[in-house]
């Protein structure tokens, strides 16, 4: 398809090129001509190339046509997620994650029963650095159900329907309070993977920073996902406590290496900082040995031991010991190439990729030798006593890829792509083994330069089981001069990336600056596995329990009824009128008021508004909804409808009097 359009704009242009001779034209033939002049022209003016129509070409997506992909990127510190369809870059949706969000009404109002599950100990905590993003999966490919999201900054998992792309679950971790080895899932979505990152002492207890080697720990928590309940169960979850090394990314095991979990970690150093007190900072602290270690922890033994009791309750989190772990053959750990980043699981499940960061190299350990290494035993320990596989026996290949390597992912072809922080491009590099391209072997085949300083990419479906290809996108932290000039505070570029052609043809066609928080990692899903609603299915819909809400106020049964100080409000809302029309309390009441939007028609969504009080719902068709608030300040509230939903929108009101 996309080598088609590519020569046929050649031939559009060879033939409007041709087209400059002197042989008269019938009329027909002027009007053609008319319209490839048209086209060269501004290409002409805008000194457009040849690679700029082709990039043209490859994302103009016409009005009404649909998306191929659908791309689900983090907010960062927007605390949200971004779906952005693809090839055309366009905005879809976005999803309030751990930050209230006015358009979707999520937290004025409603929303509050998700937002508070991530409450810290009682403390609202109404932000969150979403992180990474993980679609649900199964049989190790995406199943367009689910997508759970982590926050980086105060250690929590987000759930989120794709029905109805709303946030369902926001749950803390009581070990932690940061994380950054999550949101991973296994490939049926048994657990969502969530690993730590800054060590502390387990279940946010307080020591001292030199008693770091002693009380402070690692962890990876495995949170059982009720796929049926659409909701993490805690009851069945579990968390591993590990070295005081900075586990820094997970990713699941796959295929043959189905049942394990991979972790890389930085500062084996266990260094603790204080500049200030004539030690190393901490950027120089974490990287004076020559390796760091690979944690592979063997899921569906630690299951076993999970279920058999064999753990230590710490802040109502059942959690197996690190000597327990050693006991039972749960944790080995691997030596990597000085401060590395990423961990990435080839399609196969047979190689683990872990980049240098520090070191030009890629190294590919072999899920095979791994197992071999454990059976054969080691007699090399860390300091709390966890077996260390040698490099020699588990690395398969390394390959040289440029400056600052980050994060690898795969296409359908038997290429790996990873980003080159340092170099801002990213690099594509044959994978020598049997089902990829070992005609090719482990070489380094081409790269392609971003702007700039990339992170994380995305391929479609480049971290399952059966990648596509096709596309890549950059998530790029700085944009420099892409975009005019806002000021100082600059957008993140996403860049697309053709990796559709083989060899080293790789060009970014478009870029997308995002302005909220730094999209941070991404997955791309085929738009045809996604099923959302057009509506919701029955008018009276709780989409928080994903069923009818037997209290919804259906059509012909709107009402106000007081219990002592107590009002109850029962409302509907259709085009253009809510029903009823005048609601009048007294000061002090208390409020429960319940609104049905009966609409079926799609789009059909109402707004409600009420000023002072911090009401702001966006009501979906078919969808019911119920606030509470004390009616505490006296004076006339008008509400009104906050999408403009009809020609008679603005007299979608009424009026609440509050007496004195
Ligand atoms: S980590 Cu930032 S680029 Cu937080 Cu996903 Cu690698
Ligand atoms: Cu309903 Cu405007």
């Amino acid at each position: 398809m996309m080598k088609k359009y590519r020569i046929l704009l050649i031939v559009v242009v060879v033939i409007a090129v041709g087209m400059v001779s002197s042989r008269a034209f019938t009329p027909q033939e002027e009007s053609v001509q008319a319209q490839e002049s048209r086209w060269q022209q501004i290409a002409e003016e805008r000194g457009l190339t040849e690679d700029d129509l082709v990039a043209a070409a490859m994302t103009y997506t016409p009005s009404g046509v649909m998306d191929e992909y659908v791309m689900f990127a983090s907010g960062g510190h927007s605390g949200q997620v971004f779906a952005i369809g693809l090839p055309s870059m366009r905005l879809l949706r976005t999803i309030g994650v751990f930050t209230p969000e006015p358009w979707q009404g999520y937290g004025f109002g409603v929303g509050e029963d998700v937002l508070s599950g991530g409450d810290i100990d009682g403390q609202p905590v109404r932000w969150g650095d979403s992180h990474h993003p993980a679609l649900s999966e199964t049989e190790g490919d995406y199943d367009g159900q689910f997508l759970f999201i982590n926050d980086k900054a105060n250690g929590r998992i987000a759930v989120i329907d794709l029905r109805d792309f709303e946030t369902k679950q926001i749950i803390n971790n009581p070990l932690y309070l940061n994380d950054h080895g999550g949101a991973f899932v296994t490939p049926n979505t048994e657990y969502v993977i969530e690993g730590g990152q800054y060590a502390q002492p387990l279940g946010d207890a307080y020591a001292p920073l030199d008693e770091y080697q002693s009380v402070y720990r690692g962890m990876v928590t495995f949170w059982k996902f009720d796929r049926d309940a659409g909701r993490i169960d805690p009851a069945q979850s579990f968390a591993m406590e590990l070295p005081p090394y900075w586990q820094d990314l997970c990713d699941a095991g796959k295929r043959v290496s189905e049942g394990w979990v991979f972790c890389n970690s930085l500062n084996t150093e266990m260094a603790t900082g204080g500049i200030e007190e004539g030690n190393p900072p901490f950027e120089a602290g974490v990287s004076r040995n020559t390796h760091d270690f690979l944690h592979a922890i063997n899921l569906d033994a630690a299951t076993a031991v999970f279920e058999a009791g064999n753990t230590v309750e710490i802040a109502g989190m059942p959690v197996i010991t690190l000597d327990t772990a050693i006991a039972n053959n749960l944790l080995y750990l691997m030596p990597e190439s000085r401060s590395p980043h990423g961990i990435d699981v080839a399609p196969g499940g047979d190689y683990m990729v872990v980049s240098g960061k520090l070191d030009p190299h890629v190294t590919i350990y072999s899920f095979q030798k791994i197992m071999d290494a454990v059976a054969a035993g080691t007699s090399d320990f860390d300091s709390y006593g966890v077996p260390i596989l040698s490099l020699e026996s588990v690395m398969e290949a390394q390959v040289e890829v440029g400056l600052g390597p980050l994060h690898t992912q795969f296409d359908g072809q038997g290429y790996a792509y990873t980003s080159l922080f340092l170099d801002s491009a990213v690099a594509r590099w044959s994978m020598g083994a049997e089902g990829y391209r070992p005609q090719d072997g482990w070489t380094l085949q081409a790269k392609v330069p971003v702007q700039y300083n990339v992170g994380h990419i995305a391929v479609a479906e480049g971290d399952t089981v059966s990648p596509d290809g096709n596309y890549l996108v950059s998530l790029n932290k700085w944009s420099i001069d892409r975009f005019f000039n806002t000021g100082p505070l600059l957008p993140q570029n996403l860049q697309l990336v053709d990796i559709s052609q083989g060899g080293d043809a790789m060009q970014v066609i478009y870029d997308l600056p995002l302005t909220a928080g730094e999209p941070h990692y991404a997955q791309i899903i085929k738009a045809d596995k996604l099923q959302p609603w057009d509506v919701y299915p029955e008018v009276g819909w709780d989409p928080l329990t994903q069923s009818v809400d037997e209290n919804a106020t259906q059509q012909g049964e709107e009402s106000i009824v007081r219990d002592g100080n107590t009002v109850y409000i029962n409302m509907t809302a259709v085009r253009s009128h809510f029903t009823p029309e005048h609601v009048d309390i007294q000061a002090g009441d208390h409020v429960v008021w319940n609104i049905t939007n009966i609409e079926r028609a799609r789009d059909a969504t109402h707004g409600f508004s009420i000023p002072f009080y911090g009401i702001n719902l966006s009501i979906e068709p078919g969808e019911t909804v119920t606030f509470e608030f004390d009616a505490t300040r006296p004076g006339v509230f008008a509400w009104y409808c906050t999408e403009f939903c009809s020609a008679l929108h603005l007299e979608m009101m009424g009026y609440m009097t509050i007496q004195p």
